[in-house]
C-alpha cells in the first residue's frame, strides 16, 4: 500500500461524517482510496474529456485539435462530430450490455427455477409472474406455474435475439411514444442486437453520421430500459419479491462490533438473496458463535445494498464512494462481490485487514480475491460456502483496529410501482389529482452514481432539497438512493422538510417526500410508472410534469439510462459533464434537435441550485401544456439571486 499525496481535507471530499472519518483513518494509515488517486491522475486527458480522442483502429490513435489549430481528422477522416458520437455510442452499448448481461443472467436462472434445476429459489410473487406472462401472450389459465414460468422464460429470451421487431415490454409505453420511436426509427428490436450494431457501427467505416449514429445510441439505450433492465426488475419481483414499505438504515453505523459482518457489493440479488437466507441458518449461526462472535451481520453496498433494502428491509452501508472506507474499519470478514462498480482496489485495502474479497461471478474475477464461483444451480449450497468463508475470518480480527464510526441513520424503501399505486388506492388518480390542484408540481427521478470529482452526495443531498421545498415528489434509485438515506430525506417525518403542498399528501399517506425505488436496473419502474400516468391522462410522456437528474453520475450504465430516460420522454438534467463537448454538433443535438424527434432533451448543470430552477420551470411549463397554471418559480423557495454562468447544454434558464 502506496501514502500517497493528500487531496484537502476529508470535509471537502465527502458531506457524510462516517466517511470522513475513515478517509482521515485511511490516510493515517498510508491506504489510497479513489480521492488519491484521482489526484494522482491530474491533469486528466483533455482530449478524452472532450470525446475528441479515438483509438477504434490501428491507424490511430487520433485526437482532434478542439483548438482548430491542428488536426481537425483522425487518419481515417473521421472528425469532431463522428469521433464525439461514436465514442458517446459505445458508451451507451457497455452501460446497456451491463444492465442486460444482468437481466439475462436472472433470466437463465428463472428458467432453471422454472424447470426445477435450481436450489434456494422459488417463485415469491406468482400473481406478478402470471400477470406479466399475460403481458406478453403466455397462456395462464388452468396451467402450473412453472408451465407458465418456462414459457414466460422463453418469450422473454428471444428479446435477447431478434426474432420480432419490437421487445415485449416495449407495448407497455404510450401508443403515442411508440409512434416517436417508430417515426424515428429506434424503436428497440433486440436486446443483443442494439448493442451489437451499436459496435458495429462504431467501426472504422460504418457509421459516418453522427445524427445516425447518435439515434442508434437511443435505440441502445431504450433496449436497456424496456428491455434488459426491465426483464432484471420484474423476474427479481418475481422470485425474490415485489418491493413493499419497508424500514431500514444506513451508513457505517449499520457494521456490528461483536458479529461477523459481511458486506454484499454489486447488483444482481441472484447472489445476495441467498446469502442473506444463509446468514439465517441456524448451524452457521451456531458457527459463528463458536468463534466467538454474536451473530452474522449481512450488510448491502451499492445496489446489490438497494435490492437487499427494498425486498428485506437489510440495513445498506453506503453507495459507491463507500467501498473502500468500509474496509478500513476492520470489522468486515467477507466482502462478497458479483459485478459492476466494484473497484479493483478493494484487494489491495482489503490484504490491510482481515477481510476476504470473495468474488462469485465467473464473468468478473479480481487479481488477489478469493474466488467461490457462483452457479444458480447450486445458489444455496454455494451461499453456505461464502458465509462460512466469511465465518471462518472472524477469528482473525484485530477487535483493537476495528472503528465504526457514528450511529445508523433510519431510512425507508420498497417503493415498487405496485407498491406507489397500492398506497394510492390502486391507480394513480389521487397522485393526478393532486397535481391537478397543485399540491405537487411534479415529480423527478433523481439517480445515479457517486463521482470523486464532487464531494460525495452533496449534489443529490442538494438538489433533492430544493425540489421537494418546491412541492415537487421525488423518486431516487441507486446512490442517489443511499446518500438521500444517509441525510434523513426518506423517513415519513422528512415531509416536515417538504413544500406545504407535497408535505400534506406525504403526511396523509405516511410516506416519505422522497420515495426509495430501488437499484439502477429498478429506474425501468420509473418507465413503468411515467407510462401509467401517461395512459391515464391519455398523453404522451414527454407532456408529463416530470424531469429526470443524475447529479454525481460516473458510468457507462449511468449514460445509457439518462439515453433511455431521455428517449422515453423525460428531460434529464446531468450534473457532470459528459464527453461530448468536441463537438459543437453533437452538443446541439443532445441539447435542442432531440425535442423534435423524442421531446426531452439532455442538460448538463453542475449546480444543484440552478438545476433545481431548471426543473421546477421545466415542470411548470409542462404543467401549461397539460393546461395546469403556470406558477413562476421564483415565486417559490429557490434562490434565483446567484447570477454566475450555468455550463448548460439544454432549453437555456435565464439566470
Ligand atoms: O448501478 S448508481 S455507482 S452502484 S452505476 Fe454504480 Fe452508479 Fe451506484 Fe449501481 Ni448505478
Ligand atoms: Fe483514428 Fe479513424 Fe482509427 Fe479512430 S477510426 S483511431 S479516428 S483512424
Amino acid at each position: 500500500m502506496s501514502g500517497t499525496s493528500t487531496n484537502g481535507r476529508s470535509k471537502s471530499l465527502s458531506i457524510n461524517r462516517d466517511a470522513q472519518v475513515m478517509i482521515d483513518q485511511a490516510r493515517a494509515e498510508g491506504i489510497a482510496t479513489v480521492w488519491d488517486r484521482l489526484a494522482d491522475q491530474q491533469p486528466q486527458c483533455g482530449y478524452c474529456a472532450l470525446g475528441l480522442s479515438c483509438r477504434n483502429c490501428a491507424m490511430g490513435p487520433c485526437r482532434i485539435d478542439p483548438f482548430g489549430e491542428g488536426p481537425q481528422r483522425g487518419v481515417c477522416g473521421a472528425d469532431a462530430d463522428v469521433i464525439v458520437a461514436r465514442n458517446l455510442g459505445r458508451t451507451i452499448a457497455a452501460g446497456s450490455s451491463s444492465h442486460s448481461d444482468h437481466g439475462r443472467d436472472i433470466l437463465e436462472a428463472f428458467g432453471q427455477l422454472a424447470r426445477g434445476e435450481t436450489t434456494g429459489y422459488r417463485i415469491v410473487d406468482e400473481e406478478k409472474l402470471r400477470r406479466i406472462a399475460g403481458e406478453v401472450g403466455v397462456t395462464t389459465d388452468g396451467r402450473t406455474v412453472e408451465e407458465v414460468a418456462i414459457d414466460l422464460a422463453d418469450v422473454l429470451q428471444e428479446d435477447y435475439g431478434t426474432r420480432r421487431g419490437s421487445l415485449s415490454f416495449t407495448a407497455r409505453a404510450p401508443g403515442a411514444r411508440r409512434d416517436k420511436w417508430e417515426a424515428a426509427g429506434i424503436t428497440p428490436r433486440g436486446i443483443d442486437r442494439e448493442n451489437v450494431e451499436m459496435l458495429h457501427r462504431t467501426h472504422m467505416g460504418v457509421d459516418n453520421d453522427y445524427v445516425n449514429t447518435l439515434l442508434h445510441a437511443l435505440r441502445t439505450g431504450l433496449s436497456d430500459g424496456w428491455g434488459g433492465s426491465m426483464i432484471a426488475t420484474e423476474l427479481s419481483d418475481v422470485m425474490f419479491g415485489t418491493p413493499t414499505p419497508v424500514m431500514s438504515e444506513v451508513n457505517l453505523g449499520v457494521l456490528k462490533t461483536d458479529q461477523v459482518n459481511i458486506a454484499m457489493h454489486g447488483h444482481n440479488p441472484l447472489l445476495s438473496d441467498v446469502i442473506c437466507a444463509a446468514a439465517q441458518d441456524p448451524d452457521l449461526v451456531e458457527l459463528a458463535q463458536s468463534v466467538g462472535a454474536k451473530g452474522i451481520n449481512v450488510v448491502g453496498l451499492c445496489c446489490t445494498g438497494n435490492e437487499m433494502l427494498m425486498r428485506r428491509g437489510v440495513p445498506i452501508a453506503g453507495n459507491h464512494l463507500m467501498q473502500e472506507l468500509v474496509l478500513i474499519t476492520g470489522a468486515l470478514e467477507a466482502m462478497v462481490v458479483d459485478y459492476q462498480c466494484i473497484m479493483p482496489s478493494i484487494v489491495d485495502v482489503a490484504k490491510c485487514y482481515h477481510t476476504k474479497i470473495i468474488s462469485t461471478s465467473d464473468k468478473a474475477k479480481f487479481t488477489g480475491a478469493t474466488h467461490i464461483s457462483f452457479d444458480p444451480g447450486h445458489a444455496a449450497e454455494v451461499a453456505e460456502r461464502i458465509v462460512r468463508t466469511a465465518i471462518e475470518a472472524y477469528p482473525d480480527r484485530n477487535h483493537g483496529r476495528v472503528r465504526i464510526p457514528g450511529q445508523p441513520v433510519k431510512m425507508m424503501g420498497g417503493f415498487s410501482v405496485e407498491a406507489i399505486l397500492g398506497a394510492l388506492g390502486g391507480t394513480p388518480k389521487p397522485l393526478v389529482d393532486a397535481i391537478a390542484a397543485g399540491s405537487i408540481r411534479g415529480a423527478v427521478a433523481v439517480v445515479g452514481c457517486n463521482n470523486p470529482k464532487l464531494p460525495q452526495d452533496l449534489e443529490h443531498i442538494e438538489l433533492t432539497r430544493r425540489l421537494i421545498e418546491n412541492d415537487i415528489l421525488v423518486l431516487v434509485t441507486g446512490c442517489a438512493a443511499v446518500a438521500n438515506g444517509k441525510s434523513g430525506h426518506m423517513v415519513p417525518e422528512a415531509s416536515a422538510m417538504a413544500g406545504p403542498g407535497l408535505r400534506a399528501v406525504c403526511e396523509a399517506l405516511g410516506i416519505p417526500p422522497v420515495l426509495h425505488v430501488g437499484s439502477c436496473v429498478d429506474n425501468s419502474r420509473i418507465m413503468v410508472l411515467v407510462a401509467a400516468l401517461a395512459d391515464y391522462l391519455g398523453v404522451d410522456i414527454d407532456q408529463l410534469p416530470v424531469a429526470g437528474a443524475a447529479p454525481e453520475w460516473y458510468s457507462e450504465k449511468a449514460v445509457a439510462i439518462g439515453a433511455y430516460v431521455v428517449a422515453s420522454g423525460i428531460t434529464t438534467v446531468l450534473g457532470v459533464q459528459p464527453p461530448v463537448f468536441g463537438s459543437p454538433h453533437v452538443v446541439d443535438l443532445l441539447a435542442n434537435g432531440l425535442e423534435g424527434v423524442v421531446g426531452a432533451t439532455f442538460v448538463v448543470e453542475p449546480d444543484p441550485a440552478k438545476a433545481a430552477l431548471f426543473i421546477r420551470r421545466h415542470i411548470e411549463t409542462k404543467r401549461q401544456g397539460l393546461g395546469l397554471p403556470f406558477v413562476e418559480p421564483d415565486t417559490m423557495r429557490i434562490d434565483d439571486n446567484d447570477s454566475a454562468p450555468m455550463v448548460l447544454i439544454g432549453a437555456a434558464v435565464e439566470g
